[in-house]
């Protein structure tokens, strides 16, 4: 559509095949040299199993061939969970070590941040470049259909002491509907999971309106304990603090150690 432009928003991310196959490919060779996996194939039973359909009709099923060849048996190092935390997971992951997130597995790490659709009428197959629909306004949403399985198979095998940041800045911090809210949280083990530790993480400025003795928190804990998991939560957790103020070192509460 544009030449040299600003990139029209919304629809299948371009270059999407190069990426895939490449990120496939980084992830193989250099992240984690161990793990054995077809990046060809790869691609074909993703493109089969979201091309040929309209752009809200991918469920998790369909995207069950692909996952069988991309097993995402991680070992039992500290699994990290995050709901609407994006920044605080990326900074928090990059500086402590053997921190484990679905985006360092190889599903999650090809497709994280991605977008893809088919096209919305008929189904003459490839993917819509152009526009593709809000996962609120499809249930069977292509990308929420993968990160749903995905999500689902990652708390699965997830074990020993186990993190969650969370959003104490918004309201309902702990959301129902989200990913954490409605896969993750119901595929955890209590018998395989040692610990969960909450960690509430809000703006240095705030708005501060959750935390873990305010609003849709004590929820989750009250769930936590119900299900028979031993937990924590930690409202200003001083590690997440420091990344925080080192993004934001002028702002007054991190003129002090405190
Ligand atoms: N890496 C990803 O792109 C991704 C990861 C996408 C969706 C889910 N995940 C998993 S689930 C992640 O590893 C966390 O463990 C879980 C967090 O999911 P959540 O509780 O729903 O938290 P969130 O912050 O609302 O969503 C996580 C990510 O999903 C966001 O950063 C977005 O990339 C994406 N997302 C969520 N809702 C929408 C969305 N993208 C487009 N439209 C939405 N409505």
């Amino acid at each position: 559509l544009l030449c040299c432009g600003w990139k029209s928003e919304g629809g299948t991310t371009p270059n999407l095949k190069s990426i895939v196959i490449g990120r496939c490919y980084n992830y193989i060779t250099l992240i984690n040299p161990t793990f054995r996996c077809d990046c060809e194939e790869v691609w074909r039973l993703f493109e089969e199993a979201v091309a040929p359909r309209s752009s809200c009709s991918v469920q998790e099923k369909d995207y069950q061939e692909m996952f069988s060849i991309m097993p995402q048996n991680s070992p039992c190092h500290q699994f990290l969970f995050w709901s609407k935390t994006r920044w605080t997971m990326e900074a928090y992951t990059t500086l402590m070590e053997r921190v484990h997130t679905l985006e360092d597995t190889l599903v999650g790490y090809v497709f994280n941040q991605l977008v893809w659709c088919g096209h919305q009428q008929h189904t003459g197959g490839g993917f819509d470049f152009d526009s593709c629909p809000e996962w609120s306004t499809c249930p069977d949403h292509p990308v929420s259909s993968l990160w749903r399985q995905a999500s689902q198979n990652f708390a699965e095998t997830a074990c020993g002491n186990i993190t969650v940041l969370l959003n104490g800045s918004i309201h309902s911090a702990f959301n129902r509907d989200s990913m954490f809210g409605s896969v993750e949280l119901n595929s955890l083990n209590p018998r395989m999971v040692e610990y969960v530790h909450l960690k509430v993480v809000s703006n240095l400025r705030g708005p501060f309106i959750e935390s873990c003795s305010r609003g849709s928190i004590v929820d989750l804990i009250h769930i936590l304990q119900t299900r028979g998991f031993r937990w924590t939560c930690t409202d200003n957790d001083l590690n997440l603090k420091m990344l925080q103020c080192i993004r934001d070192p002028q702002d007054a509460s991190c003129q002090t150690c405190s």
